[in-house]
């Protein structure tokens, strides 16, 4: 029998009843980085995932880059994220919380006494945040300039991501998932043209990658690597992150990734939200091979992939065995029943951009459930 999209998946002990992922979706609705009741409500809502990935999450104040982004620093925030586990588990859902720290992604209003961001380097991304500015409307400006880290500053870092794993399964998360995707501090470690430091964290691969092992390790050894999951981006060139060479240095990672049981390896092809096909440097991006080197180094976690999945390419991914998680990003903020609608071919309801950043219920909690939909 062939394994379908639909079958349930052993993740690493957690039973997930689909593979169907509800991917991180960034929405900026946690005033005060606390999320809210209807934040509860958006995540229960969306239970039937076989598991949800939570919005990337601040680990601590620095690691704030965009206005209204939850935390789970605070007593507050961890009881809100406490609420939104509960309710997930309550209707038999499965939820790992992201954590994110934005490195240079961020503004100096959004940064403890209005300090600059922190970087690898002190180079600027050509990228935008998302403040809320004077008149309390939604406003999309350049990012601040960053400054580089100290040395001795990394250690206190990989300490905020062990306590707030820590948090996140003491407030009832199943794991957490480490963003080092999408030109955020970690992928700024790992790609060259936002890290151009000369000390042991610089310079060759090896070093690149030291910062991403550095939290893997402090993570799996608080909460074991069982449930430890990671985002990659190989070549995505979101938030100005390029590395030319991007084969050997994501090989680099995932072969060194094999060395620790996580739970899954969850990988955007191409450009973050855009072409699948996306390049950096002169060669297509192997993703067969790419994996290949994880097996190859008895990597056994889940492989989980993500970016533009409609239902014929991710069936047609699992039935294949490429993959064996797909996770839909989009889809799932405007069809809180998507597996549902999936299963049985439904008409999916298209997603509103206007509403993805910021705002409340409209288009966060107020998409239709088939049965009210035909109902229309
Ligand atoms: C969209 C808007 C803001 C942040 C990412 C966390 O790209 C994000 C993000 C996406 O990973």
């Amino acid at each position: 029998m062939t394994t379908t999209l639909f079958d349930p998946f052993d993740l690493s002990g957690l039973q997930l009843a689909n593979r169907i992922v509800m991917a991180p979706l960034t929405r900026n609705r946690s005033p005060g980085a606390i999320p809210q009741p209807i934040a509860v409500t958006y995540y229960a809502q969306r239970a039937s995932a076989g598991l949800i990935i939570t919005e990337g999450t601040a680990i601590s104040p620095q690691g704030q880059g965009y206005a209204n982004v939850p935390g789970l620093y605070t007593e507050e925030a961890l009881e809100g994220w406490r609420a939104v586990t509960q309710a997930v588990h309550a209707r038999g859902g499965k939820i790992v919380i992201q954590l994110w720290h934005v490195g240079r992604v961020s503004h100096d209003s959004l940064q403890p006494n209005d300090q600059p961001p922190v970087a690898p380097s002190a180079i600027q991304a050509q990228s935008k945040t998302y403040l809320i500015n004077a008149s309390g409307q939604g406003d999309f400006v350049l990012t601040s300039l960053p400054r580089a880290l100290e040395i001795s500053e990394l250690p206190g870092i990989i300490n905020d991501y062990r306590r707030a794993a820590r948090a996140a399964i003491e407030v009832g998360f199943d794991g957490v998932e480490i963003h080092a995707a999408n030109g955020y501090l970690i992928d700024q470690f790992l790609r060259s043209n936002s890290n151009h430091r000369s000390d042991d964290y610089g310079g060759s691969i090896e070093n690149r990658a030291r910062f991403l092992f550095d939290v893997i390790e402090a993570i799996s050894d608080e909460i074991g690597a069982a449930r430890t999951g990671i985002r990659l981006s190989p070549v995505t060139p979101a938030n100005d992150v390029f590395d030319p060479e991007p084969q050997p240095l994501f090989e680099h990672v995932v072969n060194g990734l094999a060395n620790h049981a996580l739970s899954y390896i969850h990988i955007i092809e191409g450009a973050t939200g855009g072409s699948r096909d996306h390049q950096q440097g002169n060669e297509p991006f192997d993703y067969a091979a790419f994996k290949k080197v994880y097996r190859d180094a008895g990597g056994k976690a889940a492989w989980m992939l993500n970016n533009g999945y409609d239902l014929a390419l991710a069936r047609q991914t699992i039935e294949t065995g490429q993959a064996d998680l797909i996770a839909f990003g989009r889809l799932f903020i405007s069809n809180p029943d998507l597996v549902k609608r999936l299963r049985l071919s439904a008409p999916l309801t298209p997603p509103d951009t206007n509403t993805f950043y910021g705002g409340g219920e409209h288009g966060y909690t107020d998409y239709p459930f088939l049965n009210e939909a035909s109902d229309q």
